[in-house]
């Protein structure tokens, strides 16, 4: 059970090249994945009390390749997981984002499932998180707001969590429920299109916009999110990690959505250079003895002046931003023609 996440109608929709025949037949056999395919990635620092029985859960579930990634954890994470039977790496920097980013490199399976260390999230749920790629679907989202058990998140972290995802529907144009989930699936081959710099906890945030914006097919499947365990603690520091995260949201805007980058200061720039005019006539023209204030007069043409600039410069940059996705439409309708063409299957009506 879960959705396909339906862009709305002002996002380009990919064009999936026809199927042939022998593909169809494959593709409708393969209703699952075999655990053997999928590589679990578990990226962990100081989660002693949760790794063992995280990667002794996805084992029982079958999931034989459990590749933790740790962080220099000092409370003996390492020794746990290999215990349980995980391959473990240590990664070279630091933070969750530059340890998947680095693990991915070592990744040769088709199939990824990451998932915290901190047993959050439930070994029981992978089966229905692999079922969509199954389906062709290349990323899918866990959604921890579907089943959250009490206690499993602050009341600070659900509301930047809330703000968040609508943040992200409003500049990116795409639902997916819950862009900061911890718990996803995805193919090898969709991992290498996504352009990832995020070294900690704006990697999910990246993650998202990068499937935005490359038109990675992704689907949403409800998940339950259970609270860390008594005795283990937190690595989100949610006000400097809430603010990392909003500030890739609008900095990935600027190829994704420039009308909101550039329009968006452009807009404050001119309410506040307005605001500004209507404080000066208000007391140049009404209030007696008329007062000038030919400084602020200055200040707030200057603030007009530079937001209508850059809300022109954001409508051009949207234009561009159009004409080149159209291009690499017709490029990719092309490309799926040609395999066609070159073994010249396609019907009369299409030489
Ligand atoms: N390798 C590595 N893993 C990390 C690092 N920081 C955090 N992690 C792991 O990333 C996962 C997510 O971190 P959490 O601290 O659970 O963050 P969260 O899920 O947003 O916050 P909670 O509400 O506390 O669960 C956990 O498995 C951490 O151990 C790091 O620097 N390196
Ligand atoms: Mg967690």
């Amino acid at each position: 059970m879960f959705h396909a996440v339906q862009k709305p109608f002002y996002r380009r929709r990919v064009q999936l090249p026809p199927m042939d025949p022998v593909e169809t037949v494959v593709a409708a056999e393969a209703t699952s994945i075999s655990p053997n395919e999928v590589c679990v990635l578990v990226p962990t620092y100081d989660e002693a009390e949760t790794i063992g029985g995280v990667v002794a859960g996805f084992r029982r579930e079958g999931f034989s390749n459990v590749l933790v990634v740790d962080g220099g954890s000092t409370d003996g994470t390492r020794d746990i997981a290999r215990d349980h039977g995980a391959h473990v790496v240590v990664q070279s920097g630091e933070g969750k984002g530059q340890a998947v980013r680095e693990a991915m490199a070592h990744v040769d399976l088709e199939y990824v499932l990451m998932v915290d260390g901190d047993g959050t999230y439930r070994p029981e749920d992978a089966t229905r998180m692999l079922e969509p790629l199954a389906e062709g679907y290349e990323h899918v989202i866990g959604d921890r707001f579907a089943d959250m058990e009490t206690g499993a998140m602050t009341r600070l972290n659900k509301v930047g969590n809330g703000f968040t995802n609508r943040a992200f529907s409003l500049i990116h144009g795409d639902d997916y429920g819950d862009i900061l989930s911890g718990y996803r699936a995805f193919t090898r081959e969709s991992f290498e299109r996504l352009n990832l710099t995020a070294d900690g906890f704006g990697i999910e945030t990246q993650m998202a916009v990068e499937c935005a914006k490359h038109d990675v097919r992704t689907a949403v499947v409800p998940i339950t999110y259970r609270p860390r365990p008594d005795g283990s603690d937190t690595n989100l520091h949610p006000i400097r990690d809430g603010g990392i995260i909003f500030l890739e949201l609008y900095r990935r805007a600027k190829t994704n959505n420039p009308l909101f980058y550039f329009g968006s200061v452009g807009l404050a720039s001119t309410l506040v250079g307005l605001v500004l005019a209507g404080y000066v006539g208000y007391e140049w023209f009404v209030r007696v003895p008329r007062v000038s204030h030919e400084v602020l007069a200055v200040v707030s043409a200057a603030a007009v002046l530079f937001g209508v600039q850059l809300l022109m410069f954001g409508v051009l940059s949207d234009m561009i931003l159009s004409l080149h996705r159209e291009q690499v439409d017709r490029l990719e309708k092309i490309e799926a023609r040609q395999p066609a063409e070159r073994s010249g299957t396609f019907s009369d009506d299409e030489r």
